[in-house]
């Protein structure tokens, strides 16, 4: 799919079509999803991260949802504790087996461990190709009742990926199959996912002031900002758009707030303010830009970070996929791959994105991802003002993309599901 063909004439009928607001996600009732003796569904996650947060923070995100909304009894397998220990402070880097928020963690020590007691759960989910212990699957394969092995695939908007989602891949030597379950942004593939609770915690952020004065005092060390200012948070790879990015902010007519936890992109931060390290608690201004650099949060406090600005640069897939839930405007740097594999899949979620936007922002909104993702040779000093110009039009669409992102279901509902079919 080409990126968002965002045409001149622009049909009323592409424009604005009606959403029917889906009803609130609900958790399926945990009885539902036992299994048929009425017990809770045991469920293990491998975990390799191969760098970054986005491996473990989807396989976190997902246990936590399988154990809180559907009732499973989850143990995670996860290669780096330290990684996990940046989303979740509650782990201990020094522990190899404990219990937080009442998942079993183990620190999975590649390729042979396989848990301290190899005991193999009805629902095995090998996230992101990570290839399970052979002593593990050499133990499924024994089971009476052979488990559920589903492995989760990487987020892509491509159209391939509802042809290829849940299908089976039988095991060459055991009698087990292995499920491909696809993430996706349209129905009929996996979704992404989705706390049942999440638009309701958003809607109550947005409607207190009090909550929303607490997090800027608590996190950012200063009370919010006046109106008139855009409040930027920024999450990102290493980019050599940054500086006239930030050239832009400092010599804009309104003022900009930009909020960074601290990461990739801190050093550029630094060299622009002239400071030796750009490190959490740092402030610096320079004209119409003050930056503020943050600590990196859990996961329920990136989410609020999100929801206090108007324009959110994210990366990778998870924050990429809160962007969407926050329904606030926001700027996706891919995962930058080889030989740019990574292009087709940015301009598919653009075609999903920004295809009924009017043409002007949809254009707009394209050659801003595009130049931020290193594609051709952008003029910052046309580009910026061009998408600022544009902010309503992508609010706008935000809170519609939620509702028509939403159709695809939660992935953690639509993985239940599909697991409870096969466990009959
Ligand atoms: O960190 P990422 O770039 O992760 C990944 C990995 O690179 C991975 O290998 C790759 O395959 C994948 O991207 C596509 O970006 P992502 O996916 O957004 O993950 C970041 C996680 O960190 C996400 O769960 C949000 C969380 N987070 C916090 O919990 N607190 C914070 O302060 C911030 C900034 C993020």
């Amino acid at each position: 799919m080409s990126a968002a063909s965002c045409s001149a004439a622009n049909p009323a009928s592409q424009r604005s079509r009606p959403v029917r607001t889906p009803p609130p996600a609900r958790p399926d009732t945990q009885h539902d999803l036992r299994k048929p003796d009425g017990t809770a569904i045991a469920c293990d996650i491998f975990c390799a991260v191969i760098d970054n947060f986005g491996d473990i923070g989807v396989c976190w995100r997902l246990a936590r949802q399988l154990a809180t909304e559907h009732g499973w009894q989850v143990r995670v397998f996860v290669d780096d504790l330290r990684a996990f220990h940046a989303l979740c402070p509650a782990v201990d880097t020094h522990r190899a087996r404990q219990t937080v928020h009442g998942i079993v963690a183990e620190h999975w020590h590649e390729p042979a461990h396989a848990g301290d007691t190899l005991e193999v759960a009805d629902v095995v989910i090998e996230a992101f190709g990570c290839e399970l212990p052979p002593v593990y699957v050499a133990a499924m394969a024994r089971r009476a009742h052979a488990p559920v092995w589903l492995n989760l695939e990487y987020l892509s908007a491509e159209d391939w990926v509802a042809d290829f989602h849940l299908r089976p891949s039988p095991h060459p030597r055991y009698p087990l199959v292995k499920t491909f379950f696809f993430p996706g942004l349209a129905p009929g593939t996996g979704g992404v996912l989705k706390e049942h609770d999440l638009d309701a915690q958003r809607a109550a952020f947005d409607a207190s002031q009090a909550e929303r004065a607490a997090w800027w005092r608590d996190t950012v060390g200063t009370s919010a900002p006046a109106a008139g200012t855009t409040v930027i948070s920024l999450f990102a790879y290493e980019n050599p758009a940054i500086d006239a990015l930030l050239e832009q902010w400092r010599d804009s007519a309104d003022p900009v707030v930009l909020l960074v936890p601290e990461g990739r992109i801190s050093g550029a931060l630094a060299r622009f303010f002239g400071l030796a390290s750009f490190a959490a608690g740092a402030h610096a201004e320079r004209g119409s830009l003050a930056a503020h650099a943050l600590a990196f949060t859990d996961q329920p406090g990136y989410d609020r970070l999100l929801w206090a600005s108007d324009l959110n640069f994210v990366r990778g897939e998870d924050s990429f996929v809160r962007a969407q839930w926050a329904a606030r405007p926001f700027v996706w740097h891919i995962y930058p791959q080889a030989d740019d594999a990574h292009l087709p899949k940015l301009d598919a979620a653009l075609a999903h994105y920004a295809h009924s936007l009017p043409a002007a922002p949809c254009a707009a909104l394209t050659r801003f991802w595009h130049a931020w993702n290193g594609v051709g040779t952008p003029d910052w000093a046309a580009l910026w003002p061009d998408f600022a110009r544009h902010l309503p039009a992508f609010t706008a669409r935000a809170t519609q993309w939620a509702l028509e992102l939403a159709r695809a279901g939660d992935l953690a509902g639509n993985l239940a599901r599909f697991a409870k079919t096969q466990l009959k």
